[in-house]
């Protein structure tokens, strides 16, 4: 049993109910989102929901849709086992991204987020320009952003004390952490930044490490993982979005990665930071060669050959594999809507519908 209050709901949610919540209704968290699928979490479990009817006609923008981390009410039906949501609360913060298009139009990443982190693998993806270009969004929000910099087991000391250098003196004000997910060093400083009751959300290039950061967190915690996914691994395979709480009470959300934030334009978003892939690819035998099993694949070649790492060619493949997403068929997509269906069902499933 976990209070509204826990959950984040404060006094300035509070001041809002009278003005909300009609007889009937309860206030609940939306933990997960794809597409037109939500759960939603109450005080003692997560729900499947849907939207009422009058988000489909009503609304103007998606920005008016509920997005994860709002506050909405909702009425429950069967026993309970499911939801409608009716109105969703004003945001206190957001974090919202322009949708690609000629007309600027935005679309909500999360709201109620108390602190963004921001991160960069010291890898490949450091990149301060687009550390700006997060930090902005964040400001804009009005979420506090802490700059997280994973991999350093990949880099020297000398090349991590250049990097925080290279932060320092482009006026970036933000707290910056460096860890590794696989020596852990960092990871208690990490962990320590997390206060009960708090929203946190992840944001970054595919790649970089956050849900490996999330699964340490849950890990580590040997928490019940009940509590903190309802259907464990599920989760973090099917749903697009998703909040967990912690162990300690806070509350982290995982996005997808920077593709799926539309910060970087199509042909920038993949192949920036990845020049020397971009090289190589000249020299591949075919002209539009997905560098996977291709015969005179010249990334590949280096790949063997030693002289291109598979930590960056993995770290290649996964971000252009996710601007494909982009392009995938209406079919494709209906297929992922089902796995979805299935990941609610399964939620069912667990609470013996
Ligand atoms: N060397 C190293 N690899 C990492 C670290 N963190 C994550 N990885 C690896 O990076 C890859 C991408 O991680 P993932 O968590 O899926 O990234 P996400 O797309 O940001 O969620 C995986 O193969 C991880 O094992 C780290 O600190 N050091
Ligand atoms: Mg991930
Ligand atoms: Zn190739």
């Amino acid at each position: 049993m976990m209070k509204l209050s826990d959950m984040g709901f404060d006094q300035w949610f509070q001041s809002q109910v009278s003005d909300l919540r009609q007889e009937g209704r309860d206030i609940a968290r939306i933990s997960a989102v794809d597409r037109g699928s939500f759960l939603i979490r109450n005080q003692t479990r997560e729900i499947p929901a849907e939207l009422a009817g009058r988000f489909y006609f009503q609304v103007e923008s998606s920005i008016d849709l509920p997005c994860i981390g709002d506050w909405v009410t909702v009425q429950y039906h069967n026993n309970d086992t499911a939801a409608i949501i009716h109105e969703v609360f004003p945001r206190k913060t957001l974090l919202r991204r322009k949708s690609a298009g000629e007309k600027v139009d935005f679309q909500m990443i999360a709201a109620n987020i108390d602190v963004a982190f921001i991160v960069q693998s010291c890898h490949f993806d450091f990149n301060v320009r687009r550390m700006d270009r997060y930090l902005v969004m964040a400001a804009d929000g009005g979420v506090e952003p802490i700059v997280v910099l994973t991999k350093t087991d990949l880099i020297t000391p000398e090349e991590l004390e250049q990097k925080l250098a290279a932060i320092k003196s482009s006026d970036i004000t933000a707290g910056v952490l460096a860890l590794s997910n696989i020596t852990g060093i960092g990871f208690d400083e990490f962990q320590q930044v997390l206060v009960s009751g708090r929203t946190y959300c992840l944001l970054g290039s595919s790649g970089v490490g956050k849900t490996t950061l999330l699964n340490r967190l849950i890990g580590q915690d040997s928490f019940d993982t009940k509590a903190v996914s309802g259907t464990g691994e599920g989760i973090h395979t099917t749903a697009r979005r998703q909040l967990v709480v912690l162990n300690q009470g806070s509350m982290l959300i995982d996005t997808p990665g920077m593709r799926e934030l539309g910060l970087l334009g199509v042909s920038e978003g993949v192949n920036q930071g990845f020049e020397d892939i971009v090289q190589l690819s000249l020299h591949c035998r075919y002209p539009d060669c997905g560098h996977t099993q291709e015969p005179g694949c010249a990334v590949r070649d280096a790949v063997t050959g030693g002289s291109l790492t598979e930590d960056r060619y993995s770290s290649y493949i996964k971000l252009k594999k996710e601007s494909e997403y982009h392009e995938l068929s209406y079919l494709d997509k209906r297929k992922k809507d089902r796995a979805f269906g299935h990941f609610i069902k399964s939620v069912k499933k667990q609470m013996k519908v």
